[in-house]
């Protein structure tokens, strides 16, 4: 990163372009990666760069879910793993979820890579490489419906973050719980997904091991309180809303 300047205004921003470019050069980031992260700073701006109250909540609601559930996945692209290893490794140990690798754009090696880099971060087990992607998502046809028998494809919740809208539509209408987190509230994955965390992954992944840590004492009743209280049609709209505002603020600190 040397050749980010220490006092750049907006270091932070570049700092976490380079580690999806090095991802890229590494071999396991997607080259459509750089173009969805590009995509995801845009509507970063959008909303502050900063995790807002809506996102809190769908945070509350996600963390709480994969905490009730019988099979909990995360599931990991490219991009996830070039930016929150480790937060998704611990998030996977304090929900007792499992951590599957599912490409839009898979190949094997790619696969194997970010297994790598998981095992690195500390993961006992990667669900979802080479043969062990044998089972399918009905009703997509290219060849992301390919997901682990132990994992996605018998999960009740799963966790995914920069998500195709046909893949995540498909996982719900399996009867599956999607946690989704999405820069982008009207992308298709947002609009779809059950619970959708409009955020940054680089931030939502440590606020969800944060809270993960405090709602693991909660009881079961507590735990599903807070799940049967939260409406994700109102949380799009409250971001939203917030977009429109944020917008009118600016023009008017002009
Ligand atoms: O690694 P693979 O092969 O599974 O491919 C991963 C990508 C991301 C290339 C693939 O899933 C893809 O093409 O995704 P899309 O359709 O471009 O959707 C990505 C969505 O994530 C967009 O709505 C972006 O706004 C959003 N996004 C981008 N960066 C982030 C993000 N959301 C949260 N955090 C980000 N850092």
């Amino acid at each position: 990163h040397s050749l980010i300047p220490e006092n750049h205004p907006r270091k932070e921003s570049l700092i976490i372009r380079e580690k999806i470019v090095d991802g890229l050069l590494d071999g396991y980031v997607a080259p459509q990666g750089l173009i969805a992260h590009g995509r995801g700073e845009c509507f970063d701006y959008l909303i502050g760069e900063k995790t807002q109250e809506f996102a809190i909540k769908a945070i509350k609601a996600g963390v709480a879910s994969l905490l009730l559930a019988k099979n909990p996945v995360i599931s990991v692209n490219g991009n996830m793993a070039a930016l929150v290893p480790n937060e998704i490794v611990k998030l996977a140990e304090l929900t007792n979820a499992k951590i599957e690798v599912n490409l839009f754009y898979r190949t094997i090696e790619r696969e194997r890579k970010i297994a790598e880099i998981l095992k690195k971060a500390g993961a006992k087990e990667v669900l979802g490489v080479d043969e062990d992607a044998s089972a399918t998502i009905p009703e997509l046809f290219s060849e992301r419906r390919r997901v682990s028998p132990r994992g996605i494809y018998i999960a009740d919740v799963v966790l995914l973050g920069l998500e195709d809208g046909d893949r995540t539509e498909a996982l719900v209408k399996m009867g599956k719980k999607v946690i989704a987190i999405d820069l982008n509230p009207i992308s298709r994955t947002s609009q779809k997904a059950s619970i959708t965390i409009v955020d940054n992954v680089i931030r939502a992944f440590p606020k969800m091991v944060e809270i993960a840590k405090e709602l693991r004492n909660k009881s079961k009743e507590e735990l599903e309180q807070i799940v049967k209280n939260y409406n994700n049609k109102e949380i799009l709209a409250e971001s939203l809303r917030f977009i429109s505002n944020y917008l009118l603020q600016l023009s008017r600190d002009l």
